[in-house]
């Protein structure tokens, strides 16, 4: 069975999330997804709409998702890549290099964005039409 890991917010589930879950998925049989923690985002200097338990929920319901981890900390990917016995791993072209460390445990795939969406944009029209 060939496991393939992601990493990331994946808060306001949107279009581009799903694009990069599909073709992640299409790298292999078993797609492990790693949710940032509520915590992690803190350090990402990201604030989530939703919990890491929501999250975790709406990830699982995903047709191309086999399983939800907790994303902890940017340094237990090595580790995750280990535990799970992955294959690949798979980022948005947006990390393209960030990750190359973990050529030495897996295949290392990073997928072009999904262009016109992100879950700031969303936040920011949302506030645009509630005032006016
Ligand atoms: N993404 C995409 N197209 C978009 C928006 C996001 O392909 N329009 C991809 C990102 O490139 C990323 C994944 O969707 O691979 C999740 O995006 P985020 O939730 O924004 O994740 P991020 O904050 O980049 O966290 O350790 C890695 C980090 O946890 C990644």
């Amino acid at each position: 069975m060939k496991k393939v890991i992601t990493y990331g917010t994946f808060d306001l589930l949107h279009v581009g999330h799903i694009n990069i879950l599909r073709r992640a998925k299409e790298y292999g049989d078993y797609l492990i997804v790693a949710i940032s923690s509520d915590e992690f985002n803190a350090i990402k200097h990201k604030e989530a709409y939703y919990t890491f338990e929501q999250r975790k929920i709406i990830l699982e319901a995903i047709r191309y998702v086999d399983e939800v981890i907790p994303e902890h900390k940017w340094e237990q990917k090595v580790e995750d890549v280990q535990k799970h016995d992955v294959d690949v791993f798979v980022m948005g072209d947006d990390w393209r290099g960030e990750f190359d460390f973990l050529k030495d445990y897996c295949e290392v795939v990073y997928l072009p964005r999904t262009v016109g969406i992100s879950t700031t944009q969303i936040k920011s029209d949302l506030n645009q039409t509630k005032n006016g």
